[in-house]
């Protein structure tokens, strides 16, 4: 948490304003009331419904047992239910601990665990895909199943009469937990409080101009940090827009749903940019986009070329977003020059964000060199939950969140991607731990050792390569059989590894056990020379 000095000048400062969600959503239930809030499919919900189906829900909620300070696993899709299910645990001050439908057994176990969850929230069937044959990782977990139970407490049964129910929490109570793309063995949770997310939202509301004319399509899952608050559906519901649920982010599903409903406004990582540029002007295309001023990209960085492209195809503007869910986002602005949006990955939402470029030593480098993004500010953390270890290093003695991104700032502040220091792959924006695959992968008897590494590629930015030593006397290893032992260990698809190789040994440079690090970084050298 903030030190109290840091605290009272955010407050001076007008950032936190000792409001929580719930004030957020009486006042827009206040001021929008019949104005349509929320679209998933043929559901049509208003700012004052939501309202009332909320607190329905918290009053069942409470009456199962879940408390104040409670942690809930929630993984929903893209379904009206996931404002219903949020802001009843944000009235009964309960966490929501945000999983996304990618994840699995593995996943969602841990999590469950680690927050020592009351409740793990999820859907029947999406994409395919049963939901319900997550409960047993849930362990003590209540399972409640948006959709056919299956044997399970039924989400749509727990919508009760509204009772009086204890005070709700306090501005700079949690509230939520959010998931850390990661760089080592388990996932880190994002502790993020009222008062720091709302400024956040708020302020971002505000650079992106949402009104309530304003029509936002959530294509992606709704739970990751973009489009959730950057400045996402939060932000929508703060300025009295509309949010219009996408089930997949596809271009068929998605231009429809612009036509359809006048999206001005949408959210996508560079590989999903990439494929609606290309569907958008294919010729022949009936749907009509016109409608949208706005397609906002970020979660990886964005390719030059395909940047240009926006808006002649689309006519529309394009914004940068580089975002974390520890906190720091950054956007371009809608009058920036060409040169700023096309190259740079914006600036910082807050004149109090602080940012720091230093070398490996924590020491500044000169002004527009590439050096290490460190952070601090009033919506950054300032530290995981639960992980005073890894905390230790993560953050510096005086609260400066390292990202593990490389950066160089250039004039008016903006800063440009250029590379990663930490020990993670970003798939078209999905974030893998190296170190979390690979204890994986050890897991099988057959691995002697296995190093995870990104590969550059094309349309998904990064790919992931795993090195694989066999033991010397074990069965052959094939790599189907890798892949198909981390997809049975209850591993998220974007995690598994695109391509397994096998080596005997590897690279050891002079004398002793190379560092991970270096493995990692020697392996990439390797594939990147010729072979
Ligand atoms: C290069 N790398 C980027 C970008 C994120 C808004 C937008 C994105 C996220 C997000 C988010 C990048 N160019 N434009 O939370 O609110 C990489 C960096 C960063 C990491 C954070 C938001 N935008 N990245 O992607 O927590 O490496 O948040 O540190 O998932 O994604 O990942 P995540």
């Amino acid at each position: 948490m903030w030190p109290e000095e840091f605290a009272a000048r955010y407050r001076a400062l007008g950032y936190w304003r000792g409001e929580t969600f719930n004030d957020l959503l009486a006042a827009s239930a206040r001021r929008y009331g019949d104005r349509i809030a929320v679209v998933g499919g043929d559901v049509r919900v208003s700012y004052a419904e939501l309202a009332v189906r909320a607190e329905r829900l918290a009053a069942g909620l409470h009456t199962l047992g879940i408390r104040h300070g409670d942690r809930v696993v929630v993984q929903l899709p893209n379904v009206v239910e996931f404002f219903d299910v949020i802001f009843a645990l944000f009235r009964i001050g309960a966490l929501p601990v945000f999983a996304l439908p990618a994840h699995r057994a593995a996943e969602i176990g841990y999590f469950c665990g680690h927050t020592e969850a009351v409740a793990f929230v999820t859907t029947d069937v999406h994409e395919g895909f049963d939901y319900r044959g997550l409960a047993a990782a849930a362990g003590d977990a209540t399972v409640i199943v948006a959709g056919d139970p299956g044997g399970h407490t039924a989400l749509a049964d727990l919508y009760a009469d509204p009772v009086d129910l204890p005070p709700g929490p306090a501005a700079d109570d949690l509230a939520f937990l959010q998931l850390s793309g990661g760089s080592t063995g388990l996932p880190k949770l994002i502790p993020r409080t009222h008062d720091d997310y709302l400024y956040s939202v708020r302020a971002s509301a505000e650079i992106c101009e949402l009104d309530t004319d304003s029509v936002y399509l959530c294509a992606l899952p709704v739970a990751h940090n973009f489009p959730l608050s950057s400045p996402g559906v939060l932000g929508v519901l703060y300025a009295g827009g509309r949010i219009v649920l996408a089930p997949r982010p596809d271009p068929a599903t998605a231009f429809e749903l612009i036509d359809r409903e006048g999206v001005t406004i949408t959210a996508v990582v560079p590989p999903l940019a990439l494929l609606w540029l290309d569907a958008a002007a294919r010729p022949g295309r009936t749907t009509d986009l016109s409608s949208l001023r706005v397609l906002q990209v970020g979660g990886a960085k964005l390719a030059d070329e395909v940047a240009r492209r926006v808006t002649p195809t689309l006519g529309c503007h394009l914004q940068q977003v580089f975002g974390m869910a520890e906190g720091l986002v950054n956007y371009t602005r809608f009058g920036d020059p060409d040169d700023i949006v096309l190259h740079t990955q914006g600036r910082p939402i807050s004149p109090d964000d602080e940012i720091r470029v230093v070398d490996d030593d924590d020491v500044e480098v000169p002004a527009g060199e590439v050096g290490h993004l460190l952070t601090r500010g009033p919506y950054t953390i300032r530290g995981y939950w639960r992980a005073e270890e890894h905390n230790a290093t993560a953050f510096t003695p005086d609260g400066f969140y390292r990202t593990g991104d490389l950066v160089r700032i250039v004039d008016g502040g903006y800063l440009v991607v250029t590379g990663r220091a930490k020990d993670q792959i970003n798939r078209g924006g999905e974030k893998i731990a190296a170190e979390e695959v690979e204890n994986h992968i050890l897991a099988h008897p057959g691995v002697h050792d296995v190093a995870v590494v990104a590969v550059p590629d094309a349309y998904l930015g990064e790919r992931t390569y795993a090195f694989v030593v066999p033991r010397p006397e074990a069965d052959p290893l094939t790599a189907p059989l890798i892949r198909g032992f981390v997809r049975q260990r209850g591993l998220a698809a974007y995690k598994i590894p695109d391509k397994v190789e096998f080596v005997d040994e590897f690279p050891v440079t002079g004398v002793g056990k190379v560092s991970r690090k270096d493995l990692r970084a020697a392996l990439r050298t390797r594939l990147a020379g010729p072979t």
